[in-house]
């Protein structure tokens, strides 16, 4: 069961899966863009757990942007319980809320629609001038930045170049369905059929992904592109998490011939490592889903060691300066 607003009402027994026991994930509901007429630097906000995958996203799109000084960040608590995501300023590398003084992130989206219907979720993007939220969908937010604000108030970095367009967002929706949401249906299947289903796609998945990544550094080619920050954010939680939280334990993501090395390869890749806090990634996972782990026991590994060398740098194609 999880919670989530219905008519502006917060509601804490609503069932995210069908009749097949396959998790079934709502449609994200705030999606304007910003143009870069208003693109300006201080008037936007992103609320984000560095637990979240999603979230995760756009800190590291962020980074490789330049964005720290125009685009400002608050940190929720990694545990959430029924009333949502909480703002605990006392936690370690948690904020509190800087823009609206909120105790839950709720707040905020019942600040934007007050008959809003559907889940409280991390990333938000947060326009300070109109006191609403722009968008909460992190593939659009990746987006945004990436076209409007790397170049209005950014250092200019492309991560979507125009030849690439096609390539990127065909290589970011065939990985967000076996992967990206794929560890989640697999650890929030409710029968064996839709857990078996679910797993195949996603270990077929990561084994194509695995040979293609043999002879290219990057996802679409030699340059990084925000398919590689949407491939990297499910990747740094796999062994620590996805494999022995959500069951997706076929294969560790460090026993693959060219997707390990390409992960510490992103990790050791401004923007990447920096905003991987594994502290709050493991908590929030193993404290927070109680049908998943209900002793809520944080496990002490695996530690991968995502410092290592890798030779990635033999392959052609450099990230970002
Ligand atoms: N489609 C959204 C998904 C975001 C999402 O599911 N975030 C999770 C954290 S990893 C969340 O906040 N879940 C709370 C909830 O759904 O109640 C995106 O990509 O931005």
């Amino acid at each position: 069961m999880v919670n989530q607003f219905v008519d502006g009402e917060w509601v804490t027994d609503y069932d995210p899966t069908n009749e097949e026991g396959e998790f079934e994930r709502q449609p994200t509901t705030f999606r304007d863009r910003v143009g870069s007429e208003d693109a300006e630097a201080g008037r936007y906000h992103l609320y984000v757990s560095y637990a979240c995958p999603w979230a995760h996203r756009t800190l590291v799109t962020r980074q490789l942007l330049g964005l720290e000084d125009s685009i400002t960040v608050d940190v929720v608590d990694p545990y959430r319980d029924d009333d949502g995501w909480q703002f605990t300023p006392e936690k370690d590398k948690c904020t509190p809320d800087t823009v609206n003084g909120f105790d839950y992130l709720r707040e905020a989206y019942v600040e934007a629609d007050p008959e809003y219907t559907g889940r409280v979720s991390v990333p938000v993007f947060w326009d300070k001038q109109e006191d609403t939220i722009v968008n909460n969908e992190s593939r659009e937010i990746m987006r945004n930045l990436t076209d409007v604000f790397a170049d209005e108030v950014g250092n200019g970095v492309d991560l979507v170049p125009d030849e690439l367009r096609d390539d990127v967002d065909e290589v970011l929706d065939a990985i967000y369905e076996p992967i990206n949401n794929g560890v989640y249906r697999t650890g929030f299947a409710e029968k064996q059929a839709a857990y078996d289903e679910v797993v195949t796609e996603l270990f077929d998945a990561l084994d194509h992904w695995d040979s293609v990544l043999a002879d290219q550094r990057y996802l679409v080619g030699d340059r990084l592109t925000e398919a590689d920050i949407a491939m990297y954010t499910t990747l740094v939680r796999f062994d620590e998490v996805y494999h022995t939280h959500f069951m997706c334990n076929h294969q560790f993501i460090r026993e693959y011939d060219n997707l390990w090395p390409y992960l510490r390869d992103l990790y050791q890749t401004r923007g990447f490592g920096e905003t991987t806090h594994m502290d709050h990634i493991k908590e929030h996972y193993y404290t927070t889903h109680p049908d998943v782990s209900p002793k809520r026991i944080v496990p002490m590994g695996p530690d991968p060691d995502f410092e290592a060398d890798h030779d990635r740098d033999s392959l052609a194609g450099e990230p970002p300066v």
